[in-house]
């Protein structure tokens, strides 16, 4: 099977691709990722070299390429990773945005119809279903209302696979998940940046009153779930995921304070992120009664080995702060 993966060096697609790679050799994947700074082959060192996998250095929104590869590689299958992922720059400047999350998923929708595919997965996320109040949990029947330029570019793509299905009968399948933590994380998300402060003694800083609520799913556990609805998700169906792990940001910083075995006098309370999400928290019965799956890794334990990976590899993340992500950090947080 010749599966297309697009956005495989980030955090979760470089995770599936080894993932899926260590435990089958039924399945041919071509990598299609464009490097930006959150694109990194180091990423993918436990794939490298095998015979059932290809990187193809490139953008999804190129249709030239994106239909030169479906030649190529007789693509049958996509998974759609590849995205601009994080909502603090899609408020600095969400042009970006818009080009990859929407026109980039219009390209591989529109090859995908030409080539006749069997599958195409978008890999989506719970901010397409807004911000939750003290209580209830997001289910597939929510409806779409998006908050920040990074939610609104997932749901227009989310809107548009579902329109290529009732139009053109593509066979979609939608997943939404919660938010991930795990290895190979880029630091400019919550649990990496605080972990990488806290080693470094350097502020925590923590949005608004550190209140807001995610709800927290190991980065395997949504890998997992993306190959079960791949495999027998029902076509045109979305799928939520997520490992009913609500936290609020500040017990997420203080856990990881705790561990390391700093003090509380490292956290700044900042200014408060624009527009920021309340809560987020999934009900995923619809996958777990449907397709069976369920999470496997309990919390506390993943987020242990989730620091400890950090703490062991520590030339993965000096050479990424040392770049692009330094000036980016300065504009965001300022010389803290
Ligand atoms: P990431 O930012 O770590 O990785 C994104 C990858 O996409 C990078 O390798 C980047 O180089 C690549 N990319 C960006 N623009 C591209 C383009 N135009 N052409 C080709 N490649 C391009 O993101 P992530 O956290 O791994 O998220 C992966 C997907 O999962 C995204 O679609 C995101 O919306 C979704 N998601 C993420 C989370 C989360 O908690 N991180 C939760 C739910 C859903
Ligand atoms: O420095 C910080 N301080 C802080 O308080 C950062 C980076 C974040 N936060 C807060 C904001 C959020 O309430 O922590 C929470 C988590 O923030 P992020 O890690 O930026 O994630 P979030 O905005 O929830 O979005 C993530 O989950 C859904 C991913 O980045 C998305 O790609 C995914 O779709």
């Amino acid at each position: 099977m010749n599966i297309l993966v697009t956005g495989g060096a980030g955090f979760i697609g470089s995770n599936f691709i080894n993932y899926i790679l260590s435990e089958r050799d039924d399945v041919f994947i071509v990598n299609l990722d464009k490097l930006t700074y959150a694109g990194n082959l180091e990423n993918l060192k436990p794939s490298e070299g095998k015979k059932n996998y290809q990187f193809v250095r490139g953008d999804i929104t190129n249709n030239e390429l994106v239909d030169y590869l479906f030649k190529k590689y007789s693509i049958k299958n996509v998974i759609n990773f590849a995205a601009e992922s994080h909502v603090d720059r899609s408020i600095l400047g969400s042009e970006v945005f818009y080009r990859t999350n929407v026109i980039g998923t219009n390209v591989l929708l529109e090859a995908s119809r030409r080539y006749n595919i069997d599958k195409f997965l978008q890999v989506s996320t719970d901010e397409v279903y807004g911000s939750l109040g003290a209580t209830g949990l997001f289910t597939e029947q929510t409806p779409i209302t998006t908050n920040s330029p990074y939610s609104s570019s997932k749901a227009a793509a989310d809107l548009m696979v579902q329109a290529f299905h009732h139009t053109y009968g593509l066979p979609v399948v939608i997943t939404r998940c919660s938010n991930n933590y795990g290895q190979l994380q880029f630091p400019e998300k919550l649990i990496p940046l605080m972990i990488l402060n806290c080693l470094k003694d350097k502020k925590l800083p923590v949005y608004g009153d550190g209140m807001n609520v995610r709800d927290w799913i190991y980065v395997i556990d949504h890998n997992k779930a993306v190959e079960l609805v791949f495999e027998k998700g029902r076509v045109g169906e979305v799928y939520n995921i997520g490992a009913s792990r609500e936290m609020a940001n500040i017990q997420i910083v203080k856990l990881i304070l705790n561990k390391l075995g700093k003090t509380e006098d490292l956290i700044e309370y900042v200014k408060d992120r624009p527009g920021h999400d309340r809560r987020y928290a999934i009900d995923s019965t619809k996958i777990q009664t449907e397709l069976g799956w369920k999470p496997s890794f309990e919390f506390e334990q993943a987020m242990e080995y989730t620091i400890d990976w950090y703490l062991a590899n520590k030339t993965w993340w000096e050479r990424i702060i040392s770049g692009e992500y330094q000036k980016y950090y300065e504009v965001q947080y300022g010389n803290r």
